[in-house]
């Protein structure tokens, strides 16, 4: 029954839409507030609802900024987790139904689905960001090797896609960075170029399960497990990652999103931590959703 109202409402909006081109309704593009009448109700149909991930997570707090900000009333940015979020977006996908995600790239999706982002004209998500490398203070002296890998390590999109594409049609992670390393054996001989192996030192990285996370995260344990290391990678909430390498109870993690997703936690702990600089160029946080969706700004989405 449901459905039929909401395939109904579709079919009206359809309508709608052609009428008011027809009458050369403009797009919006003008627009300072939100629509609450014109063009598609996608709003509506998905019931004000933005599909998001954990909620300790940059991009879910710009997107609730953007939220005030663009002056959407009534939508909610809902706590989900990574895993979650892409499986609504995959199921929404294949039933061409209208979807918004927190979404980010590099991202595995962008290869598997035709997807875009919602133009952010206030700039409420950022531009381009970088992913950085942070350790704790201490770490240079205790463990050179593995602060000299830390340092180096520094990789393009398409190497994190490559190992993020793998793990996302169900190859362990594990295994999917070994397969990376395999592949990539010159530029990981750069990251570990002069560095001396070492004999079982245990060595803890922290990150968030975050597919990018998982892939970089994965794969800088490798290489160091190949070195000779003994190392654990803990998964935890994102405050909670930055918290601990801060406090040195972890000793690095290569998941900092800089300037702007991770900027209120780098504030706080910059003073606490080695920032060892860019691991990843090109980096982007936003609102997305599936290229046949006729939308493109945040501003243009309709409101309650
Ligand atoms: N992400 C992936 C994280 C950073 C890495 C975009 C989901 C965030 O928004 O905090």
């Amino acid at each position: 029954m449901l459905k039929n109202v909401k395939r109904i409402g579709l079919v009206i909006g359809i309508l709608a839409t052609l009428l008011l081109a027809a009458c050369g309704g403009s797009d919006g593009d003008t627009k300072d507030d939100a629509n609450t009448s014109g063009d598609p109700q996608y709003g509506k149909e998905m019931n004000y609802t933005i599909t998001g991930i954990e909620p300790g997570a940059g991009v879910f707090k710009a997107s609730e900024t953007a939220v005030e900000e663009y002056g959407l009333e009534g939508w909610e940015v809902q706590a989900s987790s990574s895993g979650a979020m892409a499986t609504a977006l995959g199921e929404a996908y294949d039933k061409e139904e209208p979807i918004i995600v927190t979404g980010w790239s590099p991202h595995w999706k962008f290869a598997k689905y035709d997807l875009k982002y919602l133009d952010d004209p206030k700039g409420v998500f950022g531009e381009e960001e970088t992913i950085h490398t942070m350790v704790r203070k201490g770490l240079e002296d205790d463990m050179p090797e593995a602060y000299q890998v830390l340092d180096n390590f520094s990789w393009e999109a398409e190497d994190l896609e490559a190992v993020m594409l793998e793990v996302s049609s169900g190859t362990d992670p594990k295994e999917a960075a070994e397969n990376w390393i395999k592949e990539n054996e010159e530029k990981v001989a750069e990251w570990v170029d002069g560095v001396d192996e070492v004999d079982g030192d245990k060595i803890e990285l922290v990150y968030v399960e975050w597919d990018t996370e998982v892939g970089s995260t994965n794969v800088v344990a490798t290489v160091l497990e190949d070195l000779g290391y003994d190392v654990t990678i803990t998964p935890l909430d994102n405050a909670v990652m930055w918290q601990a390498v801060a406090t040195g109870e972890a000793d690095g993690m290569v998941a900092a999103w800089l300037p702007g997703t991770h900027g209120d936690l780098f504030e706080q702990y910059k003073d606490d931590l080695v920032d060892l600089g860019g691991n990843l160029v090109g980096a982007k946080i936003g609102l997305v959703v599936p290229a046949y969706m006729d939308i493109d700004s945040i501003e243009d989405l309709d409101t309650k």
